[in-house]
Formats: C-alpha cells, structure tokens, sequence
C-alpha cells in the first residue's frame, strides 16, 4: 500500500515531497485555491466547525476520518488509489499492453482537455451551491452541503495534481485557469452546461446531487478505465467519495417526497394549492425538477455520435463504464442502434459504429441507474394510497447536445410542434410560481434535531450520530 504522508503542506500518498518542484509548484497553486475558496465558497460559515469526514489515506479506515473542523482549515489532499502494478489496458487499440504511467506525447492534448473539463466541473459545484448554507432546512442538511462542498474541492485538487505532475507549463496554466472561470459568469463560464445552472434552493439541490454528481458517477467509472494509471487510480478513489454525493440527493428527495405524503394525509387532499398552503411541495412541482435536472445532466454525455468518444476510446483514455462487464473490448465489428429525428415530425433509428456511440452506452447505463430511486419512491406513493407515478423523461425531451438537441417532443418523447413545445413547457419543467413557492419554503432551521415543514427527518445521522447532533456549531 503506497503510504500517506500527512505533514505535509499538501497531505497525500503520491510522495509528493520526493519531488521538490511538483510540491513547490502545487504549494504555490493552494493559497490561490483558498483565495478562490473564500471568495467563491461557503464563506459565511468559514469560522464554523462542522462534523466532516476527511480523507486521510484510501484504504477502509483512512477514507473517512470524522471530526469537527472549520471548512478553511479542511485537509484537502492528494490521494489515488493504490497501485496495481500488473494493471494492463482494459480496452480499445492498445488492450493488454501494460499501463502508461506517463501520458504519450500523441494523446496529450485528449488527455489535458478531459483532465480540464472533469476539473472545471469539481469547483463550479461548489460555486452554484455557495448560498444554500443560509437557507439550510436543518444541521443535519447544511453538513451533508459542507461535506459535498469539500470533497468537491477535493476532486479540483486531484485534477490540479495530474495537471501539474504530468502537464508542465500548459498543465499549470490550465489548474489556474479552473479558478478563474466561474459557474454562470457570462465572460467565462464553466465549460459543461449543467455546471452555469444556478442552484438556490435545495430543491434544485437535491436534484443535482442526484441527477447531475451520478454523471460525475460515470464519468468517473469511464475514467477509472483509463490505460494512464495515475488517472485511473485518482478516479477510483473519488468514486468512493461520489457515493455520499448520490446519497445526500436520493435521501433529500425521498424525504421530500414522504413530508409531501404526510401533508397529503394530513390534508386529506392531492390538490397542489391545498399542499403549498400547508408548507409542502405538491408531487406534480417535484415532477418538474425532476425533470429539468435530469434533462439537463443528459447533455453531459456528449452527442450520440460522437468522433471524440471513438477516438478517446480507441487511445485508451476513456473506457465505458464497467468496461469489464462486456466481452469485447475493442468494439470495432459491433454497431449501435440509435433513435434519431426523421423527417419533420418522424422517429427513425439509425445504425452507428460502436465506437462512436460510446457516449450513448454510458448515457443508457446511467439512466438505468437514475431510476432506480424512482422505483423506491414510487413505492412510497403507492403505499400511502396515491395513484401518482413519478418518471424520468424520454431522454429526446429538452435536450441541448446531440441528435435531439432543440428537436421539440414532450416528456414522453412524441415529436410536437414547436407552437405547442412552449406553449406546454410550463406544464413539463418549473414555473416562476414553482420557484417562488419553493423560494418561500427555504427558512433556515438550525436548532440541532430541527426539520424545515418542507422534509421529514433522516432515518439516522451521520457516522452513527443522532440526527439531533450539532453537526454544525453556529
Ligand atoms: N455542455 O463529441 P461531443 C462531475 C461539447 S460531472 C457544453 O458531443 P465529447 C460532477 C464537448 O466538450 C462529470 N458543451 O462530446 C458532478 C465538445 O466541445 P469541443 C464531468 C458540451 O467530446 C457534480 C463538443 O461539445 N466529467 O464530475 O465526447 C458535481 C462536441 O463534443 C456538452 C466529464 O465530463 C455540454 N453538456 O464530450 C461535481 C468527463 N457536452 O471540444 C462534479 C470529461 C459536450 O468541440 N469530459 N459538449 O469544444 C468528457 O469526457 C467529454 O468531454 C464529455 C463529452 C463527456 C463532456
Ligand atoms: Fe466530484
Ligand atoms: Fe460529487
């Protein structure tokens, strides 16, 4: 197991000060980071402690070490997961050869523009979530954010240490560059759609955190496949991090969702206004989110057809996800049925090249995965009685990238007219009414124990704490 050194400025488990440069470079990079942290971050709760955990090597007890901290102070380091040193390339042209522990001069450039769009990713995050602490609906809520918020820096930084360790000078220039583009800034925005999306409510946070980190869920599983280990390695350790990411949004909304039932009891009433009257979200509002995140996370696998995803296939740098779930790793004699406008109002399919289509295989497991906490909520609803059925949409609805960018079809994929695709949009994503009911619902709770009337409590607090622990001392 590679050993953690956490004196160091910077902690790690890549033996960072066996290399002078690589340290002094990254220790000249951490204050600019801190800079960005105070003035794009949580800043308000920047002299609370809070209960997080902190990564302080990557084997089961080192991951997730819990204590009081204040987020400035936080740990971030540099950790990958331990080296295999049999590892051979799992897929594309140069399957079964051994890993590169360095990046090949022809595939750098590949390598630096996914290297940087992962890491644009990690920190616009934190930027789109920097209000949310004032409006948290309970300590328990504001320290799941904090927790989110910090290893989301903690992923900048893993993106920072390959730029730095395997990039030289265009590889700093780009870290700093991570901190200078900003979430929705219309000079320099965040490179991937989703990431300019404003995030002020914890509606739209629960949603992200389960729609849009479970793309980062993908993503990473595609990365963790790349033939240059140091990526790989650094991608398999933030997947176990991710995981608590996907449960802050799949525990938000159920919990959402059994407060709105209990209102429906209470009530005795499924009418949306009777809901909001009683301090609730009606499900047809959650249904909307629902649909505007997931939508919106869609576009992040790419297009469809794709000469980018053959090409970063074929070189090794990004696998599918679970690469070793299929038999054929070169996928170059299969081809992929794709469903694709025809026509002014048609649906047609189309034959691709397998290659080309990776964006698309990982973009059917994902929603595969992003039903599955709708099953469990729907079981929710239908034990309490209700009828109602929550979906995902067709993944033709509302998409920006690909095939069926600005095609107009509804929720359930049917091609409309363009007349009808925005008269009904109302109906399909959240309304100004929407927002501002929601809006209304975010009072700040912060008594330890204390529930918004929006959301009923966890089924249990963090790390075995009570629910009602401080997790956060204001
Ligand atoms: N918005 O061939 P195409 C996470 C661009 S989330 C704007 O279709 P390709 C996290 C694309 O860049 C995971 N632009 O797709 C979650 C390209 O631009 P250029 C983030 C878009 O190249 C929550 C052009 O369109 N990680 O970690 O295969 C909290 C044509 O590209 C969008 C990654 O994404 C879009 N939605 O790209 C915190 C992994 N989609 O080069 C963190 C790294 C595509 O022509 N990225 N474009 O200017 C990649 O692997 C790939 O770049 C993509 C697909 C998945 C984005
Ligand atoms: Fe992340
Ligand atoms: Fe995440």
């Amino acid at each position: 197991m590679s050993s953690v050194n956490l004196s160091d400025r910077i902690p790690n488990n890549v033996n960072l000060s066996n290399d002078r440069t690589l340290q002094r470079a990254l220790e000249h990079w951490q204050p600019r980071f801190l800079n960005w942290w105070d003035e794009m971050g949580p800043n308000e709760f920047a002299h609370n402690d809070a209960y997080l955990r902190t990564a302080v090597g990557v084997d089961a007890e080192g991951w997730a070490s819990y204590g009081y901290v204040k987020m400035p102070d936080y740990r971030w380091g540099i950790f990958l997961a331990d080296q295999d040193p049999e590892r051979k390339i799992g897929f594309g042209d140069f399957q079964g050869q051994p890993v590169w522990q360095q990046v090949p001069g022809e595939f750098r450039s590949q390598f630096r523009r996914i290297i940087v769009t992962q890491g644009d990713t990690e920190p616009a995050s934190v930027e789109q979530q920097r209000l949310l602490g004032s409006i948290c609906p309970s300590l328990y809520d504001l320290r799941n954010l904090f927790q989110v918020n910090v290893e989301e820096g903690r992923h900048l930084w893993a993106m920072v240490y390959l730029l730095h360790a395997y990039f030289g000078r265009d590889g700093r220039e780009e870290a700093e560059e991570l901190l200078s583009r900003h979430s929705g800034d219309v000079d320099k925005p965040r490179i991937l759609g989703t990431f300019n999306e404003s995030i002020d409510d914890w509606m739209s946070f629960f949603c992200f955190t389960y729609f849009t980190d479970r793309d980062g869920k993908y993503q990473l599983k595609s990365l963790a496949e790349s033939a240059f280990d140091p990526l790989a390695r650094t991608c398999r350790f933030m997947l176990t991090e991710e995981a608590h990411h996907m449960f802050v949004g799949e525990t938000g909304l159920g919990r959402v969702i059994r407060r709105t039932l209990e209102v429906m009891k209470e009530t005795g009433s499924d009418d949306p206004a009777v809901i909001r009257r009683a301090g609730a979200m009606d499900l047809p509002l959650i249904q909307r989110y629902i649909n505007f995140w997931f939508t919106s996370s869609l576009d992040l696998f790419g297009s469809e057809v794709s000469s980018n995803a053959a090409s970063t296939f074929a070189n090794g740098i990004k696998g599918r996800p679970d690469e070793s779930l299929y038999s054929d790793h070169l996928a170059l004699n299969e081809s992929f049925e794709l469903v694709v406008p025809q026509g002014e109002s048609g649906v047609g399919t189309e034959e691709i090249p397998m290659r080309n289509a990776m964006n698309e295989v990982a973009r059917v497991a994902y929603v595969k995965d992003c039903g599955m906490g709708l099953k469990r909520w729907n079981m929710m609803i239908q034990r309490a009685g209700h009828a109602f059925e929550l979906a995902l949409p067709s993944t033709r609805f509302r998409r920006g990238i690909g095939a069926w960018a600005n095609i107009p079809t509804d929720p359930t994929g049917k091609r409309i007219s363009a007349e009808e695709h925005t008269r009904r949009m109302p109906e399909w994503v959240p309304t100004e009414a929407d927002r501002a009911h929601v809006k209304s619902l975010m009072q700040r709770v912060v008594e330890p124990g204390k529930m918004a009337a929006w959301i009923a409590p966890p089924d249990r607090g963090i790390n075995n704490q009570p629910s009602s622990y401080e997790y956060v001392k204001l």
